[in-house]
């Protein structure tokens, strides 16, 4: 999972880390960092031609981030139904993203949507052991 700027911005980290704990996940690792936008190019690579990709891409490297691992059962279902749907405004009541996020680009959070990319999104950010 990765703590997005407008969420570092509003001082949100403990907050969103309390909920995600509360919810059974166990905290592996966690850092702190601040992408380029070419950095932030490479992460969302899978996003390459979308519309949406060069704001999202300034957004993602306009501020610190907080990327994590989390370690739970089903844990890649079990966040992504923690945090709600990508739209705030399309996201379940009572979701991460629904109490938090300010807008669908602006979304506070963001959670790998497979174990794959979870391994591909944890490389990007973590050596080998976990620093
Ligand atoms: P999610 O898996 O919920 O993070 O969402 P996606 O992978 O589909 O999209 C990645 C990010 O792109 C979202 F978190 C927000 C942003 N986005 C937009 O800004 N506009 C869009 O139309 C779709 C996604």
């Amino acid at each position: 999972m990765i703590i997005k700027p407008d969420a570092t911005a509003r001082n949100l980290c403990g907050e969103i880390i309390r909920r995600v704990e509360q919810s059974g996940f166990i905290l592996r690792a966690l850092r702190m960092a601040h992408l380029s936008p070419q950095e932030a190019r490479r992460f969302y690579a899978v996003h390459e031609g979308k519309p949406f990709l060069d704001a999202l891409c300034r957004f993602m490297s306009s501020g610190p981030i907080v990327p994590m691992i989390l370690e739970k059962d089903n844990a890649v279902a079990d966040l992504r139904t923690l945090i709600g749907a990508t739209d705030p405004k399309k996201s379940a009541c009572g979701t991460l993203r629904y109490d938090l996020a300010v807008d669908l680009e602006k979304n506070s959070v963001h959670a790998s949507d497979s174990v794959d990319n979870a391994r591909t999104e944890i490389a990007f950010f973590f050596n080998e052991s976990g620093l």
